[in-house]
């Protein structure tokens, strides 16, 4: 995979632009993973601009509905599955991995990826999809889980960052069954690995 080097002027740049496109709180909250992101590169040691970049740009599609999403990869000729044609929102991370790539000019494959893969997870993540995966969950304006403070004090005070992943996994498909909403196999798949992974 090819590497490219961001600076902070990018990072700017890709700030100002997410403000001029996002509506009011979801700038809000893609500033908290931002910031949160490169607090955890930090931490497991990532590097920091790609962490903010990913992380400002993570919800860049989400201005779409779900029809125009499914509607905007068919004609970028972006593959969609059945349940992603069901459950359009779920493509807000493939389209804007689409949209930082030709739009924002992003080349950054972990960058992409990243975007890619931040709502429903993945087997085998990299440290930059992880980070970007939990900062969406315990940036400061995501209070609602009741044991959000024992994620984010796992989070920043312990060293497995895959029990983190479990956690935030474990809690949104719990939450997705109590609402009795399906479920996308890549996600059940991504908390079966990383339960496995962390147990073992
Ligand atoms: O875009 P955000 O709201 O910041 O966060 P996100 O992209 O992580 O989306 C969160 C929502 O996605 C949350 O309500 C749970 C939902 N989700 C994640 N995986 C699945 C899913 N919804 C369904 N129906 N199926 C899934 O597999
Ligand atoms: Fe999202
Ligand atoms: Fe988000």
């Amino acid at each position: 995979m090819q590497e490219y080097y961001y600076d902070h002027k990018t990072v700017l740049s890709l700030y100002e632009q997410m403000e001029k496109t996002l509506k009011r709180r979801r700038y809000i909250h893609s500033v908290g993973v931002a910031g949160t992101s490169a607090c955890l590169a930090m931490k497991y040691g990532e590097d920091v601009y790609k962490a903010q970049i990913a992380g400002i740009l993570h919800d860049c599609a989400k201005s779409y509905d779900d029809s125009e999403l499914v509607r905007l990869c068919k004609k970028n000729k972006i593959e969609i599955s059945g349940f992603e044609e069901k459950h359009g929102f779920l493509l807000h991370a493939k389209f804007g991995a689409f949209l930082a790539k030709e739009t924002y000019g992003i080349k950054d494959e972990d960058i992409l990826n990243a975007i890619r893969w931040h709502t429903t997870g993945r087997e085998n993540m990299s440290l930059l999809e992880k980070i970007v995966f939990i900062s969406d969950y315990i940036e400061p304006t995501r209070t609602k889980a009741t044991n959000i403070s024992e994620i984010r004090n796992k989070t920043f005070n312990g060293t497995d960052i895959d029990e983190t992943l479990v956690m935030i996994m474990g809690n949104t498909i719990h939450y997705l069954e109590d609402s009795s909403e399906s479920i996308d196999a890549t996600t059940t798949t991504a908390y079966e690995f990383y339960k496995r992974k962390v147990l073992s």
